[in-house]
């Protein structure tokens, strides 16, 4: 009997799963199971669009990226609050740099409520050094290469491109780097390391929560503000017959105790090297976080105005716009903005930056130039504007591919699971707030939409979310990069 009964159980196993999985299928709720097919078919246009060009492997493009890198220690950012005992504070409250507790509190809660992506120079190195030491045995930590040009160099190589890095490293941080990787600059014996805070979506923090996954990034570098790796670099490129030049890593210039004058000289001697590769190569500048305004000046002098394309994040964007109509520097924006929003500031940094590349001209500077592409990218969506007949290639495949790697980079995994992602961005986008402007409909099969306006075509992708956040570090840099790969 009990023989039997097992038999007809193995005989009819197949059968009773099958039954349970329809079963459940079919109690899913049917809203679900609808929007798991949305998912779906956004994934696979998306994936379609990128896969429309393919990267030429008979010759890897070649590309130059600078400046600096580090050791990224990533930590659960509350764990480690909460471990080192920070105080709790009343009032959040911006600070520029860091000099004790109270204001890293403060700081903190600042940028963690909202939920935005910060970026502060610890002053005080007895306190970093004390943050590091509570980090090195956090449960959960990890340790890994980082740095916006490693980081950017790493997703270019591992894209099928040649680069040349400009940073000064420790040997055993040059061994990790991919084979594809010329590092160009000294050898450190003490790398600098970044302390990486890193907080999911509906963390709380004393009376804080968090309103989205982010990180808050704490330094306190002895190599990287000085930009050391620049003599070398510029020599390196003479023969290196690079196809772009990547810029990234200057935020840790910012609030940097320079001697006077130092800072200055430093961004000069860059634009230096910029402006003086002949025949003349596409340059494109990472921006990041930055809140000094006479580093923002400067910035805006000697590197932005010889850059071809920029790259950023929501609240990078507003804070550029800022500096350049004479406000005062946004230093926090909306985390989630709506898409006219975006492209309305997008439209108009490309307005005024190619304004002052007419102006310049006009004046006989033939240094200065016209920007012709603009990358932003924001937790809900990729946006790109790019001139047309300029250089850049591929933009309809290059935005579907950095909404891509944003899923790819956050989740920390090549293949993208639906079941762990979701879109945030609305069924339809307006693309200006000026009233009587169109709607784009977000159509699954066609997620990227594509449209003309005066000299140029902007394209906006949707991003599928990631809602388990392995790591949000370093996304900015991943998703800039592989957005740029195809476009050379
Ligand atoms: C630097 O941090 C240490 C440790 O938290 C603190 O004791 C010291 O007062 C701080 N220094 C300044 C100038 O705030
Ligand atoms: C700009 O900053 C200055 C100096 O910090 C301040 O006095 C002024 O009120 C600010 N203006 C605006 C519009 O926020
Ligand atoms: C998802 C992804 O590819 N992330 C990468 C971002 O870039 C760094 C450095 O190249 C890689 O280590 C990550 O894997």
């Amino acid at each position: 009997m009990e023989g039997e009964g097992r038999a007809s159980w193995v005989k009819y196993g197949p059968l009773v799963s099958l039954f349970v999985v329809l079963l459940a299928l079919w109690f899913r709720p049917p809203q679900n199971a609808e929007l798991d097919e949305r998912l779906d078919t956004v994934l696979s246009s998306l994936l379609r669009a990128e896969g429309k060009v393919g990267m030429n492997s008979v010759s890897r493009p070649k590309v130059a990226v600078g400046f600096g890198g580090c050791v990224d220690l990533i930590v659960d950012g509350v764990s480690l609050l909460n471990k080192v005992g920070l105080p709790h504070v009343e009032q959040p409250h911006h600070h520029d740099y860091l000099e004790n507790e109270v204001q890293l509190a403060q700081s903190f809660a600042y940028f963690f409520a909202p939920g935005a992506a910060a970026e502060r120079f610890m002053l005080n190195e007895t306190l970093f050094s004390e943050l590091v030491e509570a980090s090195r045995d956090l449960p959960g930590n990890r340790w890994a290469v980082g740095g916006n040009a490693p980081v950017m160099a790493g997703r270019m190589a591992a894209e099928g491109c040649d680069v040349l890095l400009g940073g000064s490293f420790s040997p055993d941080f040059t061994d990790v780097l991919s084979q594809h990787i010329t590092v160009a600059g000294n050898i450190v014996e003490e790398p600098d390391i970044h302390l990486i805070l890193e907080y999911p979506s509906g963390a709380k923090w004393g009376q804080y929560t968090s309103r989205r996954a982010n990180r808050y990034i704490i330094h306190s570098d002895d190599h990287n503000p000085y930009l050391a790796s620049m003599e070398e670099f510029a020599k390196k490129l003479q023969d290196f017959k690079a196809d772009l030049l990547v810029v990234g890593g200057l935020q840790m210039m910012d609030n940097f105790p320079f001697q006077s004058g130092e800072q200055k000289a430093l961004l000069s001697r860059l634009a230096d090297v910029l402006t003086s590769s002949t025949p003349q190569i596409g340059v494109h500048f990472e921006m990041a976080s930055f809140v000094e305004e006479t580093i923002m000046e400067d910035l805006l002098h000697y590197v932005i105005s010889h850059a071809d394309s920029l790259g950023m994040n929501e609240q990078e964007l507003p804070n550029l716009l800022s500096l350049l109509k004479g406000s005062n520097i946004t230093v926090l924006s909306d985390p989630n903005p709506r898409v006219a929003t975006v492209l309305d500031q997008m439209r108009e940094v490309y307005r005024i930056l190619n304004q002052r590349y007419k102006d310049a001209s006009a004046d006989g500077d033939t240094r200065v130039k016209p920007l012709t592409r603009l990358h932003v990218h924001t937790l809900a969506f990729q946006a790109m504007i790019v001139t047309h007949g300029s250089q850049w290639k591929n933009t309809m495949s290059a935005t579907a591919k950095a909404s891509l790697t944003a899923n790819r980079h956050v989740c920390g995994s090549n293949d993208i699971d639906t079941t762990k992602a979701r879109l945030i961005m609305d069924d339809s986008f307006s693309v200006s707030r000026q009233e009587g402007s169109q709607r784009i409909p977000l159509q699954e099969t066609r997620p990227v939409s594509c449209w003309d306006e005066e000299d140029y075509e902007i394209c906006v992708a949707p991003v599928l979310v990631c809602t388990e956040v392995y790591q949000t570090a370093g996304g900015g840099d991943n998703i800039s990069a592989a957005g740029l790969v195809l476009q050379i």
